[in-house]
Parts: C-alpha cells; sequence; structure tokens
C-alpha cells in the first residue's frame, strides 16, 4: 500500500529515526516502488514538515539533525537504485556540482547529483561550503560542461552570483553553463545575477541540463 508507505516513510524522517527509514527504503524497493517515488512522496514531504515545525520553533537544531540523519540512512539504499539506470545511458555531459560557500545544506543537491547520474550526466560533487573560486577551477580541470550551484540559505544566496562572477573571471561562461537552485532560490534571482538557469527541484534540473547541453549542441548562429 504506497499512502501507507509514505506515511510512514515522512514519520520516519520527522522522528528522526535512521534504522527505519532505512528499512523502509528497502521494503520500498523489495515491494516494486520506484525509489523517486519513495524519495519525492515519502521522505521529502518529511523534512518539508520539520522545516516548518523548525521555523515555528516547535522543533530545534538537534531536531533538524536527526531528520537529515534519517533521510541520508533513505538515500543509502535508493541511491544505488537510481543511479544503475545512469550507467546504461552515453555519457551525457560533465557536472561540477556543490553547495555554495558558507552553507553545508546538502540533502537536495545530493538529490540532484543522483538524478543527474541516473540520466547520464557525469556529476562531479565538490560537496559543501564551496567557494567561487573552487567551482571554477574544478570546472577548468574537468572541461565541465555545466556548473550546478546549490543555496539553502537566504544568506547564502549571494554566494551563487559569486560564482558567476569567478567562471566569469576565469574566462569559463562562453562554454560552461551555470544552473541555481535550492529552496529559496527563484528563477527571478537567476535571471539577476546571469546564470543560465534555475530549476525549483531535482528532475527539474536533469530536464534543464539537458536542454542547456542541446544549446551547447547547435548554438544560435551570431548575426
Ligand atoms: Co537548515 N535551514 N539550517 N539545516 N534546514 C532550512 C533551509 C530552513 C528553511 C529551516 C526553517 O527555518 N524553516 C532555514 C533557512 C531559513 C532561511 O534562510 N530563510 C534553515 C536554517 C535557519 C538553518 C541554520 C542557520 C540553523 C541554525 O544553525 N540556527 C543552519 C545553517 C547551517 C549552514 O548551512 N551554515 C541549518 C542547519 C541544518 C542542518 C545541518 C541541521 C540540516 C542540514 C543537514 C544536511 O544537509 N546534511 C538542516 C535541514 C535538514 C534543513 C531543512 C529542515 C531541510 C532541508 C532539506 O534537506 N530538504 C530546511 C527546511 C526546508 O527546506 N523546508 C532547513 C530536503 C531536500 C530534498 O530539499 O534541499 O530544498 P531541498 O532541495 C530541493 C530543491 O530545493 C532543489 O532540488 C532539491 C530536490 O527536489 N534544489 C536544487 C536544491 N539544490 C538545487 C540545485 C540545483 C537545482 C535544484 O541546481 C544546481
Amino acid at each position: 500500500m504506497p499512502e501507507t508507505s509514505f506515511r510512514a516513510m515522512q514519520e520516519s524522517i520527522i522522528n528522526g529515526a535512521p534504522d527505519t527509514a532505512s528499512a523502509l527504503a528497502q521494503a520500498a524497493l523489495t515491494e516494486g516502488i520506484p525509489p523517486l517515488d519513495a524519495i519525492n512522496e515519502g521522505y521529502v514531504p518529511g523534512m518539508h514538515a520539520i522545516g516548518e515545525q523548525f521555523a515555528q520553533g516547535k522543533m530545534f537544531l538537534p531536531d533538524m539533525m536527526a531528520s537529515a540523519e534519517a533521510m541520508r540512512a533513505a538515500m543509502a539504499v535508493l541511491e544505488p537504485e537510481l543511479k544503475k539506470l545512469g550507467a546504461e545511458r552515453p555519457s551525457a555531459g560533465t557536472v561540477v556540482l556543490g553547495t555554495t560557500k558558507g552553507d553545508i545544506h546538502e540533502i537536495g543537491k545530493v538529490l540532484v547529483g543522483t538524478l543527474l547520474t541516473a540520466h547520464g550526466f557525469r556529476v562531479v560533487d565538490l560537496g559543501i561550503d564551496v567557494s567561487g573560486e573552487r567551482f571554477a577551477s574544478k570546472a577548468r580541470d574537468l572541461k565541465a560542461d555545466i556548473v550546478g550551484v546549490s543555496a539553502l540559505l537566504t544568506t547564502t544566496m549571494k554566494n551563487q552570483r559569486s560564482v558567476v562572477e569567478a567562471l566569469d573571471r576565469a574566462g569559463l561562461r562562453p562554454q560552461v553553463k551555470i544552473i541555481v537552485g535550492g529552496a529559496p532560490v527563484t528563477r527571478r534571482w537567476a535571471e539577476e545575477i546571469g546564470a543560465d538557469g534555475y530549476a525549483k527541484d531535482a528532475m527539474s534540473a536533469v530536464s534543464l541540463a539537458q536542454e542547456l547541453m542541446a544549446q551547447k549542441a547547435t548554438p544560435v548562429a551570431a548575426t
């Protein structure tokens, strides 16, 4: 019964229970529930619920940390299944991914990386708290097609602009596309800082990356 399973998944996150989260993920795979459905309909709503309760002062930092631990436990089971799909596809391009300077949130970014991998992208995840200079130097070394920058805090969003500027300074902008995302990020913000695109969730990030790769393959002729 997916509905009941999804509710149990959500509760395992709210309760910060990694063993339960992991066991439910395993059960979902056994029952044939698609891993992405388990993530999007089971676990992610749990993360949103904990975020709301934190904002209302009903939950505290240790609760959020326990929920993140439970989410990681579920992802450890589901991620390999999602990534398997990518191994069967021709390479779609190279993406250098990271969370911006000053920000340690990683769950959404990891999910973006997993789905990109599942769709054939080679993803190099630089982790959290990544400076603009590091994004630029890795993009150059790896001949990246796309740089993806995640930010979860209103205070660290501005560092997405620093990444755009660092790639500009390194002379990489003609060949490297920049995509931004994260809960406080908007399309308007992406345009304002000169990024090439904004994605509201992990699946949209995949579609956007595919579109940008298609644009790179057929550049608009200069007039
Ligand atoms: Co923090 N935190 N947190 N936190 N945390 C939020 C973001 C917050 C909204 C909670 C709240 O108040 N309601 C709030 C930010 C408020 C604001 O800035 N407006 C907040 C705060 C305040 C903080 C601290 C400052 C708390 C403190 O210390 N007092 C602190 C900051 C530390 C720092 O970074 N310097 C902090 C710390 C933490 C933990 C460490 C405890 C933990 C993170 C653990 C970890 O990642 N390893 C944590 C968590 C878990 C959250 C919430 C509850 C959940 C985030 C999450 O994982 N969501 C969050 C509340 C919320 O978001 N509702 C909150 C699930 C994930 C799948 O979604 O990350 O949004 P998300 O990713 C989505 C999309 O955004 C998008 O696709 C993903 C999948 O669909 N996306 C991209 C993300 N990146 C993308 C990149 C792309 C494209 C799409 O292209 C490159």
